[in-house]
């Protein structure tokens, strides 16, 4: 059922809303997506029970200490805590982690999953995240691409914003990026999708905000520190604001819509996993990593 259509100023937002137990009968969704006719998908309940308990009790717990890193720390409000790193710049890597480092992270994420789900087959966490996203994908192969000879891209990384933290204004084709020298070449790089599962939604705040605003549109509302300008995008163009849920997983056009985390606000942290995700150009299987 539709979530959201709407149409102010910039590109039209069309969210839809889906149980997990329907996936199947959504595999045209991530195709849709990635040709601009839908924004993006809301699936409720794709990662539950005691996998997602555990990973949040994990999580929040002081276990994994060194394991975390602060790849915007010094950054007022946008202090994000990871574990594992995405290719994306970030106040420590503006233009991104080099392949160096980027490669580094990715080796450590098997044993950081087992670390997190406890769960004696560390694959089997991202097994169930293929499974979500392929069926989305017509039930076709995904997983995450190879980086080098003996690694694969990092599926996704793991993300706390603490109270008071936000995610700022931003969009995601970051195909520029050093890193992505190591993207295989029969992958489809004229678009990128962004996806998380939420697990574990703040008391309050912590929303995720898609404008109507293309990364790719003439003239966007910039700031003089050449941040967009948030408050011209919220008095001028159309928005979805999207309630996602302990469980629930999100896969939006991240790469053409620009985006937000609202501040968290109370005393939980939101804890999110994800990454970005694109077709190979022949459509026949979906890569996935962060
Ligand atoms: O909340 C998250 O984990 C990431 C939100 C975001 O900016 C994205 O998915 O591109």
């Amino acid at each position: 059922m539709p979530a959201a259509s709407t149409a102010r100023k910039g590109h039209p937002i069309r969210l839809i809303d889906i149980d997990a137990d329907d996936i199947a009968d959504n595999g045209h969704v991530i195709d849709s997506v990635y040709r601009a006719e839908l924004t993006g998908v809301i699936v409720r309940g794709a990662l539950t029970g005691k996998r997602r308990e555990t990973a949040v009790r994990r999580l929040t717990s002081d276990a994994l200490g060194d394991r975390w890193g602060a790849p915007n720390a010094g950054m007022k409000g946008g202090e994000i805590r990871t574990i594992g790193d995405a290719a994306t710049p970030t106040f420590t890597y503006l233009r991104g982690p080099s392949p160096e480092v980027y490669a580094a992270s990715a080796a450590r994420h098997a044993d950081n999953t087992r670390a997190i789900f406890e769960e004696a087959d560390p694959r089997a966490p991202t097994a169930a995240i293929a499974r979500l996203l392929g069926g989305l994908f017509g039930g076709r192969p995904a997983g995450p691409p190879r980086f080098s000879d003996d690694l694969d891209w990092a599926p996704y990384n793991y993300r706390a914003l603490d109270p008071g933290e936000q995610i700022y204004t931003h969009h995601d084709n970051h195909y520029g990026l050093a890193v992505y020298e190591k993207m295989p070449a029969d992958l489809d790089r004229s678009g990128l999708l962004s996806w998380f599962v939420t697990l574990q939604a703040p008391d309050a705040g912590g929303e995720l905000v898609i404008y109507s605003l293309w990364g790719s549109d003439p003239n966007p509302p910039m700031l003089p520190t050449r941040f967009l300008d948030t408050a011209a995008l919220e008095r001028d163009w159309d928005k979805a604001v999207v309630d996602l849920r302990d469980g629930d997983l999100i896969v939006f056009d991240a790469g053409r819509h620009v985006h937000r985390v609202t501040p968290v606000e109370g005393q939980r942290p939101r804890l999110t996993l994800g990454g970005f995700l694109t077709p190979a150009a022949d459509r026949s299987r979906l890569a996935f990593w962060s």
